[in-house]
């Protein structure tokens, strides 16, 4: 893995960031997290997740009740740092140690000039790599927010049991996913409320149904039991969810103190 520490992007680049990706694009190819998507990301996370800062602020309360002073917290899929950098805003006096990784370039350079923006460099690190070969042994706390739903279903299972390995005993982690429900018609109304959301957020009919059409064979989301399944498979003893919006969910997943 690489650690990263230059980025190539202005403060000009971070303000002109609506998502319009799909006013204009034609769809012959799958998402995938390139430059132009690390532009707008942070809009489009906010207009696409129900509750994002929200859910941000649930993790501080649960990081800052369980872990001790000092604890290091690594973001698997950390995107452009948002999350590590308002904990470490939220929860200045823990002098936490925060690690984000992920393995598109243009994310971590936008996670750089923001930690570099807001003065946070010296608690926030950011490393190029592959996450499903995480290796940070004695770590307590790591983040899987949205991020699950990219890795190959069949590779979730070990990348969960790597995860609970690297734990330090009683460490936690906290999992948010987009899910499905297996109630069809309850399936297909939750999409229904789920698009409502978006375009009550200024996305127009096409623009979903182009970001669907694109996110199709990349993501591919469970349900809330399948979820709970793979991380109790992985060896977690308590897991529970701390926050559900229609289709997508927010898990705490606990390691035993002793194991
Ligand atoms: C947030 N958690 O702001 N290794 C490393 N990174 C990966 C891999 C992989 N194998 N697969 C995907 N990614 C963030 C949002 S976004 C979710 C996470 C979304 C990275 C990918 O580059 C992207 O930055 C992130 O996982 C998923 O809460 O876009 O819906």
């Amino acid at each position: 893995m690489k650690k990263i520490t230059q980025n190539k992007y202005s403060a000009q680049d971070q303000s002109e960031g609506r998502d319009s990706l799909f006013q204009t694009e034609r769809i012959n190819r799958d998402f995938i997290f390139d430059d132009r998507v690390a532009q707008v990301f942070d809009d489009m996370l906010d207009r696409s997740v129900p509750h994002y800062q929200e859910v941000i602020h649930s993790i501080a309360r649960i990081v800052g009740c369980l872990l001790e002073e000092g604890s290091q917290i690594v973001d698997l899929g950390c995107s452009t740092g948002t999350t590590l950098l308002q904990l470490s805003r939220i929860l200045e006096e823990k002098k936490f140690h925060y690690l984000g990784i992920d393995n598109s370039p243009a994310m971590l350079d936008k996670a750089i000039l923001k930690a570099e923006l807001f003065s946070r460099q010296e608690c926030l690190h950011f490393i190029n790599g592959d996450i499903t070969k995480v290796d940070q042994p004695g770590t307590s706390a790591f983040l899987l927010n949205y991020t699950l739903q990219f890795i190959r279903p069949l590779n979730r299972e070990p990348f969960l049991r790597r995860i609970y390995e690297s734990l330090r005993p009683g460490g936690i982690l906290i999992l948010s996913e987009k899910i499905i429900s297996h109630h069809p018609g309850l399936n297909r109304r939750y999409i229904e409320i789920y698009h409502q959301f978006k375009k009550e957020r200024g996305y127009s009919e096409l623009e979903i149904a182009k970001k669907r059409e694109a996110l199709e064979n990349v993501l591919i989301p469970c349900s809330l039991e399948e979820n709970r399944n793979l991380l109790q498979a992985a060896g977690f003893t308590e897991v529970e969810p701390f926050f559900q919006w229609f289709n997508f969910v927010s898990f705490l997943a606990v390691k035993p103190p002793t194991s």
